[in-house]
């Protein structure tokens, strides 16, 4: 088990082709993160020592993927106090509606960040927990600002026309 000031798990390795791009907006403000898989329902035991360590290991965000019965980042956030962001990963019946409202639906008393299903949702994801760093980093907060700026920078009035 790895962990770092941003640790992203997911419930399946299947689950990383939408979960690697959480890393993409860390890579980009040069955040530490590490990932791994943490399943609910097939590694229960390793879902409790994972959240039961996390703030003594280091880990100031947990970002938690799932997909289907999405259950990963409501028992992590009822292991620990961390700020838990969940990723609703696009099912295959479903198309994520599924692993979304598994996850928004939390009790009141337990909180869960969740994004949007799929891809996007991955990359805010990892852009929010660089923004909760930043709270404490004001270096990291310029180049957030920065990075905010190029992204605006590159959306042009003009339309084109695409072949
Ligand atoms: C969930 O079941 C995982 O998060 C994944 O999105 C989904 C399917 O998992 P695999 O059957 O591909 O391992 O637990």
């Amino acid at each position: 088990m790895k962990f770092a000031k941003v640790t992203i798990v997911m419930g399946s390795q299947s689950d990383w082709a939408t979960m690697k791009a959480a890393t993409l907006p860390l890579q980009e403000l040069g955040v530490e993160f590490t990932a791994g898989v943490v399943s609910a329902h097939r590694t229960p035991k390793r879902l409790a020592e994972f959240a039961g360590r996390a703030k003594e290991e280091g880990v100031k965000v947990i970002i938690a993927g799932a997909g289907g019965a999405a259950h990963l980042p409501g028992m992590i956030a009822a292991e620990t106090v961390l700020p838990v962001i969940g990723v609703p990963v696009a099912s295959r019946h479903l198309k994520g509606m599924d692993s979304l409202l598994s996850i928004v639906q939390m009790p009141k008393g337990v909180a869960v960040a969740t994004q949007a299903i799929g891809e996007a949702g991955a990359f805010n994801a990892g852009l929010m927990a660089a923004q909760m760093l930043a709270i404490e980093d004001e270096a990291l907060s310029q180049r957030l600002q920065q990075w905010r700026q190029k992204q605006t920078d590159a959306v042009s009035f003009e339309l084109i026309d695409e072949a």
